[in-house]
């Protein structure tokens, strides 16, 4: 039998096969239990011992060489459908995200919480009022008079129409003429605090013309400095959740108190960071200002409609982004305002994380 030419029949026909089906069925043609190379191996039983080892590697010798030709075919058959399917098949770069979960807690909105968390443990109730105020509510009852130098500092926002009653109306600038209201409406003894927006007409890297602020006022007998030092250190430590936090206090001046007293926080140097805790006079650091307050001046207890000989209190303001940016690291004030998805995805708090002081105020799970 001339296996060279059943040999280089069934190669060309391998080669030949275009699809991996007549593969199969040329495999089993002649691989198969029934298939022609089978048929031959099993004639070398009925053959005797001496033609045998000359028939026997001549037929093995066959058998490899189709099962190897079956082999490469199959191998290449298989990477022509790859091939094929990776042209065919596209990616769509149009088609939306994956549904993934939207939206987060603004930072901002997250150090507004926290924040009433920490006064409301100390007692403080939440007030709140108009962000379009008039001129007596917002200057006139802080002992702001109409040609007061601070009312040209403040930048005002004012709108070109008076009201019904012919007042001055404009952005509050500052959230302190809600306590006032609160003051007028509720009377003494007084715990609020009045976090919320307010405006003023300035744009550069470190101020917006909207920013946020919540202002404390406590009108009560006998209140002193003490408690105002008591007050914000105990609030300072539970928002940065610290206890080796150091206040310095320095004499200033604002019309609606006396004294005034600004507060500056002492921060340590780690890295080139500054990281708020210790103290700085015991070594690398600095002092940051993060806050206004002092003794309430006894004419604003007045325009409140108390005898401030009966009545005295005191009242702070803090600059709520500013602290936000303190406590989470953030190193522009804008990017605050932008709605950039991938500044808020990073910054951002999920829903879940409400502040609480048995939690710690502000620690992410
Ligand atoms: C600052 C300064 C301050 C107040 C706000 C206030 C409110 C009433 C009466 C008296 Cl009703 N005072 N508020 C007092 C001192 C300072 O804010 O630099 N804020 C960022």
């Amino acid at each position: 039998m001339d296996y060279a030419a059943t040999g280089q029949e069934a190669i060309a026909r391998i080669v030949a096969a275009t699809d991996l089906e007549t593969l199969e069925a040329l495999r089993v043609e002649f691989l198969g239990k029934q298939g022609s190379i089978s048929g031959l191996l099993k004639t070398l039983g009925k053959l005797d011992p001496e033609a045998r080892k000359v028939e026997g590697p001549k037929i093995q010798g066959l058998r490899e060489e189709v099962s190897n030709a079956l082999t490469a075919r199959k191998d290449a058959l298989e990477s022509a459908a790859l091939e094929a399917r990776l042209a065919a098949e596209t990616v769509d770069l149009s088609l939306p995200a994956p549904e993934a979960p939207r939206g987060s807690v603004h930072p901002i909105a997250q150090v507004m919480d926290e924040l009433a968390e920490i006064f409301a443990d100390m007692g403080f109730a939440v007030a709140s009022g108009p962000e379009i105020e008039d001129d007596w509510h917002n200057f006139t009852a802080l002992n702001m008079p109409e040609s007061h130098p601070a009312r040209a500092m403040h930048d005002t926002f004012y709108f070109p129409d008076r009201d019904e009653a012919g007042r001055e109306m404009l952005l509050r600038t500052h959230t302190s003429p809600v306590q006032m209201r609160t003051m007028l409406a509720q009377g003494a003894p007084l715990r609020i605090i009045a976090p919320g927006r307010v405006y003023r007409s300035d744009s550069d890297a470190t101020h917006t013309p909207m920013f946020h602020q919540v202002e404390g006022l406590v009108i009560d007998k006998d209140v002193h400095l003490g408690h105002l030092k008591w007050t914000l250190e105990t609030f300072l430590k539970a928002f940065f959740e610290r206890e080796d936090i150091v206040l310095r206090l320095r004499p200033s001046y604002f019309p609606f108190t006396e004294p005034s007293i600004e507060v500056d926080i002492g921060y340590t140097l780690i890295n080139g960071k500054r990281v708020v805790g210790g103290d700085p006079s015991k070594g690398e650091g600095g002092w940051m200002e993060v806050l206004g307050s002092g003794m309430v001046n006894r004419r604003v207890v007045e325009f409140g409609g108390l005898d401030p000989e009966q009545w005295q209190g005191f009242a702070f303001g803090i600059g709520v982004d500013r602290l936000a940016m303190l406590k989470y690291g953030m190193d522009d004030l804008r990017a605050f305002f932008d709605g950039d998805h991938r500044w808020l995805n990073h910054y951002g708090f999920s829903a879940l994380d409400v502040p609480t002081l048995s939690g710690g105020v502000g620690t992410p799970a």
